[in-house]
């Protein structure tokens, strides 16, 4: 653990270990250069304390670069609270108040939200005493609830992108497009492909989400093991990350690639290998912003969905067509691309062009 924080390039970590529930709490900064950091509070259980570090670490550089490429003024930042396997459930309550009061207590060094494993009503506990540092509480406590379907929104339009630049077309009427994982983020992104007339496919491991999916949608149903190896024009990944990699990327047979999960490729190498193997892949940080745009600017401009889901469109589209350029043109892969524009952000500092947005104003 020591050699991972030495070596880590972000800027802090905060720890905290939590008796009652044996709980490992990980709240990792990895930029504040183009602002006050934000990200989401992911709550897990981990194999190893090792592990959460690790994802606390990853996934925090992973918000640095979601807010450089369009050029919004937040750092990164992500926490991790990694639970014992066995959380006791009337435990869970106390432990997101005590955790609420470690955000309040470092004030406004990362501001938070939902995310894997969180929800709006975690939120609002974790609010009582972390306010106005919590994004994403639930609308009833005056939040701006769940951003799945932003990202989804996001994603939708990625795939257009996409869609474009491989065949020429931006509609995605009658392409196959295999959505993985059928949470807040698939689930909601299947609802925009479906009506925009898309062949969707869709996989997940959840029983339940499969009958429903399968059997009263009628959705094509593609097995776990069988999902890198099924033929589609676009795969989206929507579930955990760290899923693409040097054992499955030889067998993918799709043209394109778009998801929201974070984190997709399992090491950086694997993006040439997608490039090499001629898929065109729109990097998971860029496609996925929608829902960091929907708290934000629901919740520090008051700006109401119709806007918000206005500029989510532009931003995806926007920087996609951007980073597709630079790869074409440089002869680099997307996600070389997408970090080239970043660090240039990152080099220049905050835009100007956005000084209204402030955390904790309403
Ligand atoms: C993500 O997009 O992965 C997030 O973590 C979203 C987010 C953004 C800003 C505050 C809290 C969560």
């Amino acid at each position: 653990m020591e050699k991972l924080i030495r070596e880590w390039d972000g800027e802090e970590i905060i720890t905290r270990y939590d008796h009652p529930t044996g709980a490992w709490i990980f709240i990792a900064i990895h930029s504040t250069r183009l602002g006050p950091a934000a990200g989401g509070t992911r709550m897990k259980s981990y194999a190893s304390v090792e592990d959460a570090l690790k994802d606390a670490m990853r996934l925090s550089a992973g918000m640095t670069y979601k807010f450089a490429v369009p050029g919004m003024p937040f750092g990164g930042g992500k926490a991790v609270i990694a639970v014992p396997a066995k959380l006791d459930p009337a435990l869970r309550a106390g432990l997101l108040r005590r955790y609420g009061r470690l955000i309040g207590q470092v004030g406004g060094l990362l501001n938070t939200g939902p995310d894997l494993g969180t929800t709006p009503a975690d939120m609002d506990l974790i609010a009582e005493h972390g306010s106005p540092h919590v994004f994403g509480r639930t609308p009833a406590a005056g939040g701006a609830g769940a951003s799945g379907p932003a990202t989804a929104l996001g994603v939708f339009n990625a795939i257009e992108v996409v869609c474009e630049e491989l065949f020429g077309d931006t509609s995605v009427a009658g392409r196959r497009v295999l959505v993985q994982g059928t949470g807040s983020v698939g689930g909601s992104l299947i609802g925009l492909l479906t009506q925009a007339g898309a062949r969707v496919m869709f996989s997940d491991v959840d029983e339940e989400k499969v009958r429903h999916f399968r059997d009263e949608l009628g959705l094509a149903y593609i097995p776990p093991e069988q999902l890198f190896g099924a033929s589609c024009d676009i795969l989206s990944p929507c579930a955990l990350g760290g899923i693409l990699n040097a054992d499955n990327i030889p067998r993918l047979k799709c043209e394109g690639i778009a998801g929201g999960a974070n984190n997709q490729l399992d090491t950086p190498e694997d993006a040439e290998r997608l490039r090499q193997r001629g898929i065109l892949y729109a990097p998971d940080f860029v496609v996925n912003v929608g829902g960091a745009m929907h708290l934000i600017y629901a919740e520090t401009l008051g700006w109401d969905d119709a806007r918000i889901e206005q500029d989510i469109a532009m931003t995806v589209r926007r920087t996609l067509h951007q980073l597709f350029d630079v790869a074409r043109n440089e002869g680099i892969t997307t996600d070389a691309a997408a970090y080239r524009i970043a660090e240039a952000r990152l080099a220049t500092g905050p835009a100007a062009d956005r000084p209204e947005l402030a955390i904790g104003r309403n």
